[in-house]
């Protein structure tokens, strides 16, 4: 049997727009993506939009007993920054009574929350002076946080600033997948800049109020890269985006400092952001407790044919490539790699001072999953076990060698929306129908999940 630390967490993820819904009407006023699908609908998968998610808001009651009946001992979900702060400054109290009572309901059933601050969704209002482009949204998300970590700071003593920051510049600045959907390499390195010092910020605060046992991370999500050869050129590809997509959060996160090797890949192709004088400083002062890694798939990378210099996309550093002998969850695109997660825990032993971290993420996501249900409507996700089984077999390995992981989540605990994709895939471990009040039915995963949380270990 393979067993894990003591304590050791045993949960899943998601965040406030994926799961809470009532966004347009209790929040008073949009993020994004309520904005998003208001303003161009089609985009969404079969135009299913934000406003309902999967209801959290109303059910958070039984949503909190079912974490309880599958043996759940940790969870982690995101503030609504709109929610709590409608314009920025003034104080939801609706907000405030809601987050209470659903993070005590954690507390009773003996869960413990991790709260997450950002999870994709910039409030409309600061969008609309320019969001992460502009270095105002820094001091704007410190506030917020302070106002968080006041406000519920005796109930949540862990905490995460930023839930993969790359998503929401690589997303809105390079691919389109977010708002606002811009391609602009330089504008993307500045925007991932600004995030870097709202998550130093929001340390700092953290630091400042001195909660009784707080800690504070960053989430993080990490497709380590494998290169195509060890050609030079293949391996210069692989620093250059580890560097880019892994080192750059991590490194001034964990270490307090960006990292040399980033700077001069920036400097060479003219994208070095703009800064101010006491940035580093305040980079240097405020590492975190704690590290949040989301492992879904590895980056299989090669060097760039006839790239443009200095670089004016990503592609022009680095290109992905087929392994041959992948394997890929077909739905989502991504190829299944657990052995990259090994690779992640002893990164975390050796790169980064063996900090307490922990599998923030890491899931299967399948399309039309009603092809498994069973004659009592319980879908059969043996394929699901089997992913997170193997997973686990590789954290375990790590953590045999000394890697100091405390925990693994799954994204996600009960079927939950994802933002232009809607609904089409599911990753939960309970299915949520839709068209039924979203209802919640048990897979068989879920209670596979409870025994492997029972034993600590399978
Ligand atoms: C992570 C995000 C989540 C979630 C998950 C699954 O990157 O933190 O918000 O959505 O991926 O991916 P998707 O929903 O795109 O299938």
């Amino acid at each position: 049997m393979k067993k894990f630390p003591e304590n050791f967490l045993w949960g899943a993820a998601t965040s406030a727009p994926q799961s809470e819904g009532a966004a347009l009407s209790y929040g008073k006023t949009a993020n994004t993506w309520d904005k998003w699908f208001e303003l161009n609908p089609e985009l969404f998968n079969a135009n299913q939009g934000p406003s309902i998610t999967s209801d959290v808001y109303h059910q958070y009651q039984d949503e909190v007993k079912r974490m309880k009946e599958i043996g759940m001992n940790s969870y982690r979900t995101s503030i609504s920054w709109t929610r709590l702060l409608p314009d920025g400054k003034t104080l939801n109290q609706e907000a405030v009574v809601f987050y209470r009572a659903y993070f005590q309901a954690m507390l009773d059933e003996g869960i413990e929350p991790i709260m997450n601050l950002f999870h994709f969704d910039m409030p409309w209002w600061l969008m609309e002076k320019g969001g992460w482009e502009v270095r105002e949204s820094v001091e704007h998300f410190a506030f917020y946080a302070k106002t968080a970590f006041e406000q519920f700071g005796d109930l949540v003593k862990k905490w995460a600033t930023f839930n993969e920051p790359m998503v929401h510049v690589e997303c809105g600045y390079l691919h389109g997948c977010h708002y606002p959907a811009k391609d602009d390499f330089k504008l993307a390195v500045q925007v991932a800049y600004h995030t870097l010092m709202a998550h130093v910020r929001a340390v700092e605060e953290f630091r400042k109020l001195a909660i009784k046992d707080g800690q504070i991370g960053i989430i993080l999500n990490v497709s380590p890269a494998y290169p195509r050869s060890n050609s030079p050129e293949d391996l210069k590809a692989k620093e250059i985006a580890d560097n880019l997509n892994i080192f750059s959060f991590l490194d001034p996160a964990v270490l307090g400092a960006v990292p040399e090797k980033l700077k001069e890949i920036l400097a060479e192709n003219q994208l070095l952001p703009f800064v101010e004088a006491k940035d580093k400083e305040l980079i240097k002062n405020n590492p975190v407790d704690f590290v949040g890694m989301n492992y879904y798939q590895p980056f299989r990378v090669k060097a760039p044919e006839n790239p443009m210099k200095p670089a004016k996309s990503p592609v022009d550093l680095f290109n992905s490539y087929i392994w041959p002998k992948r394997r890929m969850n077909e739905y989502r695109g991504w190829e299944i790699y657990p052995e990259a997660l090994y690779d992640v825990a002893m990164l975390m032993k050796e790169k980064y001072h063996n900090i307490p971290w922990y599998v923030s993420e890491n899931g299967m996501g399948v399309a039309e999953e009603e092809r498994f249900m069973d004659e009592n409507g319980i879908i059969q996700d043996d394929y699901r076990i089997d992913f997170m089984k193997e997973h686990l077999e590789q954290l375990h390995k790590g953590i045999k060698e000394g890697s100091n992981c405390f925990g693994y989540h799954t994204w996600t605990f009960s079927d939950c929306w994802s933002w232009l994709n809607g609904y089409r895939n599911r990753y939960g471990f309970y299915r949520v129908d839709i068209e039924n009040d979203c209802k919640r039915v048990i897979k068989k995963s879920g209670y596979w999940y409870k025994e492997l949380a029972e034993n600590n270990g399978f």
